[in-house]
């Protein structure tokens, strides 16, 4: 992208997204100016920038009108709703997502035709990005999953190797993401969630319909969620563009759905439509099951195998058909934290979640408990969300709480009110490792044989540790030391 060439540009976060953006801006000649709350950030960037400077949001606001910026790329973390894009915006300067430009990079790349397959949702684009890229690259295709999954989609752009890229995108990604045009495009679901960073769930649904914008060949919703066939019903996709409904049920025509054991595309081969044809069986799914049996696979597995298998059938490429979604399907191995149990000792399961940042996820993981067996570790940065429904749902399945993070108030007023005299402890705030200790040592306390320990915090990590994956890690830690002192006696 010549135009970029010596042009003075933004960058606002130095995090994964941000350090791989200035090495981009810089390979392509910009001048670069960067902004980071986090003096520490600032000072440990190696790259070569035009200026540096560490300072609140207000303080980088105030800097930005006087900043003669041509462009300014922020980072997913910065909220749609603070000071620095407003005043972004005020001073007239363009603000990009690392999608946005990522997707121009490719725009104007040797190979410009790469294509995109989009995944948003409040729940399970992770777990549906990474079947997508295991069904693409079963067909051959050199298709890692990129994006809010991880790794940055503008340092896969530069590599130039990828033959298809499977993008998860955050709400937040796609707030300032504006010209991208996906093959296919897929938003799972829409719950409550990053609420304070949006300002509200009209904005946050907004932004996620975003993903179905210049979808070329087809736009994928929930059959079983109504949000997201309205977002498609008044999307703006490309002439052509089909809807594909993905469903837990036997699919009508123009849909993917479940036949008994069977999954069946009844939406994306022409000659086959009216009686469908075979994709997968749940038998493809068992290894993502507990115990591995696939009479005991979660649904919202299986739906997220439906969606995966109608974003890659519909891409269009070379050597995708059934039999790559069946293989992909089989090989994909779900990511850490996703309901992975990391130890047991003394007949009690403990089981890490915490992928689990908002009440949506949380309850598909709690809802499946046997009665009365749950102990659930809870809490953390609410991000505005509410939980009494959550509470509400899951308590049936309960025996205790126990609460973690800064602020427990909407978690504990949620429980007395909707679950009072389900027993509640309260862990003080610490070291994100003293806290995931006592969290462990109150839910030992709690737990009987026959008892599932569960992290699954319904909130993000961002409040006392550095990510979700931290406080996972700490926790599988803490749960196999006490399962080794159990199995010792101790
Ligand atoms: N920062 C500021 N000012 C702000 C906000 C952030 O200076 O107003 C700085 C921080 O001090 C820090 C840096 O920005 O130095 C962090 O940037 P970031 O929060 O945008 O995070 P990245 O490291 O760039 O990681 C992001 C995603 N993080 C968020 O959306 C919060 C990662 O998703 C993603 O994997 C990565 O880009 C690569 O695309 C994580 C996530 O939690 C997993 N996502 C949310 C979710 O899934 O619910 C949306």
């Amino acid at each position: 992208m010549n135009e970029l060439a010596g042009a003075r540009v933004g960058v606002v976060g130095l995090g994964r997204t941000g350090a791989a953006v200035v090495d981009a801006l810089t390979t392509l000649g910009a001048k670069v100016h960067v902004y980071d709350g986090r003096a520490e950030a600032v000072e440990a960037l190696a790259a070569p920038v035009a200026s540096r400077m560490a300072g609140s949001p207000e303080d980088i606001a105030a800097a930005l009108g006087p900043s003669d910026l041509r462009l300014l790329v922020v980072s997913p973390g910065v909220p749609a709703t603070g000071p620095i894009l407003s005043a972004a915006q005020a001073a007239g300067i363009e603000t990009w997502s690392e999608i946005e430009l990522a997707w121009r990079l490719q725009r104007a790349s040797a190979r410009p035709g790469v294509p995109w397959l989009t995944v948003t949702g409040t729940d399970g684009k992770t777990t549906t990005v990474g079947m997508l890229a295991a069904i693409l690259t079963a067909a051959g295709l050199a298709a890692p999953a990129v994006g809010n999954i991880g790794d940055p989609v503008i340092s896969t752009v530069l590599a130039g190797k990828a033959d298809a890229l499977a993008v998860e995108l955050s709400s937040f990604q796609l707030h300032t993401t504006r010209t991208l045009s996906p093959v296919s495009a897929a938003c799972l679901n829409v719950a409550a969630d990053h609420l304070d960073w949006h300002g509200g769930p009209e904005a946050y649904a907004a932004d996620k319909a975003r993903v179905y914008a210049r979808a070329r060949r087809a736009a994928i919703y929930n059959c079983q969620d109504e949000a997201t066939r309205a977002m498609v019903a008044d999307a703006d996709v490309v002439e052509g563009c089909l809807a594909v409904g993905f469903t837990l049920g036997a699919p009508g025509l123009g849909q993917v759905g479940l036949v008994e054991d069977l999954l069946v595309d009844r939406a994306l081969h022409s000659a086959r439509r009216a009686e469908g044809r075979e994709i997968a069986t749940l038998a493809d799914l068992a290894h993502l099951a507990p115990g591995g049996s696939a009479d005991r696979l979660p649904a919202h597995i299986v739906a997220d195998a439906l969606a995966a298998a109608a974003l890659a059938l519909s891409s269009g490429l070379p050597g995708v058909g059934p039999e790559a979604v069946a293989r992909g399907l089989r090989a994909f191995a779900p990511g850490a934290h996703r309901i992975v149990t990391v130890a047991e000792a003394g007949g009690v399961a403990w089981v890490d979640d915490s992928k689990a940042t908002n009440p949506h996820s949380a309850r598909a993981a709690l809802a499946g408990l046997p009665a009365g067996t749950g102990v659930w570790i809870a809490g953390g940065d609410t991000k505005g969300a509410t939980f009494h429904e959550l509470v509400r749902a899951v308590a049936p399945a309960l025996r205790g709480v126990v609460l973690i993070g800064r602020d427990q108030t909407a978690i504990s007023e949620a429980l007395a009110a909707q679950a009072p005299g389900l027993p509640v402890t309260s862990v003080a705030d610490g070291s994100p490792r003293e806290v995931i200790e006592g969290a462990v040592a109150a839910s030992a306390a709690m737990a009987r044989p026959g008892d599932t320990v569960m992290l699954a915090p319904a909130c993000a990590s961002w409040d006392q540790f550095t990510s979700y994956a931290e406080r996972g890690d700490l926790f599988a830690e803490a749960a196999c030391h006490h399962a080794a002192s159990v199995e010792n006696g101790d």
